[in-house]
């Protein structure tokens, strides 16, 4: 199978510019090409993973990846549907620029793929150069037909979020010039700045200028709710505010809906295997293989062999109630995804019960208790004199208590 008939059966095409020329490109010859991550936050979001393993998938047909990290941009604000962004201070776009190229440049290889930061060649632009050599290119009804600013014109918009589009435009003419980028990538929100870009080469380049813009469907999922939101708020890629036991779950919890376009998009597995997938799930829904590989794929790709076999032994040990064997950094695991309490040695039962919220009162943890539904480390315990001591942590540290089947709370005792 040819790249452009891979991306499209993944359901990676949304629009394309110019569809001959893309398939040329991509089926014929090795280009450079690019995609855009504005430093908005401290670390990518699962919801940038079509992205990443997009450019993966370039890169694995011969490709080169120019990753752009916004620096200039992330200044700016791309236009939300909602509302005007906070302005980011320099220092804090600087900042979340370097993490985010840092986390980009765990997935990429180092060898072949570009970084390049667009403060490098906005901040240069003066206002007289800007107006005159780019803005005036384009017209007032050109920049107000966009999508993304007609979005906002019943809450308003300002100048500063109008003018995102230009930045972005002059981006593409810039890596087209210097680093001879032909395609930009994006999702299909990107659609207007990518086709601004496209203009904008046309313009000063020449018609026989060819550059292509596609775009990718924003990943959906089929209940309407967002993807990659848990109750707990955004998945992060960044272990240390998204746990790859909380990465692991999230996808072994896709629906049967969702599965198959989550293993289309989000993971590199050929067609064959995942065709293997697709007709295991029509069989036996009900042993979740496609799930399980889709969890198994996506935890290993954002954190590696190790971390995904830290995720499959806290799952299974918060399957089975067995803990004996989990290591400190499982641990540490637990820790971020359960209900916690920082408890001190000698602590009666029944208040730990409380303290954790496994019970909203002393009387439903008696409750509890002599109805045989409390396990401490597994064994039950039915004794309302017991206390919490050292000796029944686990490093020095964790106690795991449970009501019922599957209730879980972690005591941290000092
Ligand atoms: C300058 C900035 C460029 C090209 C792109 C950009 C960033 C772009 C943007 N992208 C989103 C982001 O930064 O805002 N204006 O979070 C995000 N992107 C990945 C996908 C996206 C998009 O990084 O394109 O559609 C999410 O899937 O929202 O010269």
């Amino acid at each position: 199978m040819n790249l452009y008939d891979d991306l499209k059966w993944r359901g990676l095409i949304k629009d394309v510019s110019n569809e001959e020329e893309a398939k040329r490109l991509l089926n014929e010859e090795s280009v450079k090409f690019y995609c855009g991550f504005d430093p908005t936050g401290e670390s990518l979001t699962v919801g940038h993973l079509v992205q990443i393993v997009r450019m993966l998938l370039l890169e694995k047909y011969g490709h080169t990846p120019i990753v752009l990290i916004g620096g200039a941009t992330g200044l700016i604000g791309d236009p939300r549907q909602t509302s005007e962004r906070k302005l980011l201070t320099l220092e804090e776009s600087l900042k979340n620029a370097d993490k985010i190229k840092n986390q980009l440049s765990l997935f990429l290889d180092s060898e072949k793929a570009i970084f390049v930061n667009n403060y490098d060649w906005i901040k240069n632009i003066d206002m007289i150069s800007f107006l005159r050599d780019y803005g005036k290119h384009f017209s007032i009804n050109y920049m107000l037909a966009k999508d993304t600013v007609q979005k906002r014109l019943d809450v308003g918009i300002s100048y500063t979020e109008f003018s995102y589009m230009l930045i972005q435009a002059i981006d593409f003419l810039h890596l087209y010039r210097t680093h001879d980028c032909k395609i930009q990538f994006g999702g299909s929100d990107q659609w207007g700045n990518i086709t601004t870009g496209l203009e904008l080469i046309r313009k000063l380049e020449g018609e026989e200028s060819k550059a292509v813009g596609l775009s990718s469907p924003l990943l959906l999922k089929a209940d309407g709710s967002k993807f990659g939101k848990s109750e707990s708020g955004a998945l992060w890629l960044d272990k240390d505010l998204t746990s790859p036991y909380e990465i692991y779950q999230y996808f072994v919890n896709a629906s049967d809906q969702d599965v198959m376009n989550y293993l289309k998009t989000l993971t590199l597995l050929s067609k064959e295997d995942i065709e293997v997938l697709e007709e295991k799930l029509n069989k036996a829904p009900e042993l979740r293989e496609a799930q399980k590989k889709l969890a198994e794929e996506v935890t290993e790709l954002v954190h590696g062999k190790n971390a995904l076999n830290e995720a499959l032994r806290v799952t299974n040990a918060l399957f089975s109630g067995d803990f004996e064997d989990l290591n400190e950094n499982e641990f540490k695991m637990i820790e971020k995804t359960l209900d916690v309490a920082h408890l001190s040695s000698g602590t009666e039962l029944v208040d730990a019960l409380v303290e954790t919220k496994l019970a909203s009162s002393k009387r439903e943890a008696r409750q509890f208790i002599t109805s045989n539904a409390v396990s401490i480390n597994g064994d039950k315990i039915d004794d309302l004199t017991y206390t919490l001591k050292q000796e029944q942590t686990y490093h020095n540290r964790y106690v795991m208590m449970r009501r019922g089947k599957k209730k879980y709370a972690l005591v941290i005792l000092n």
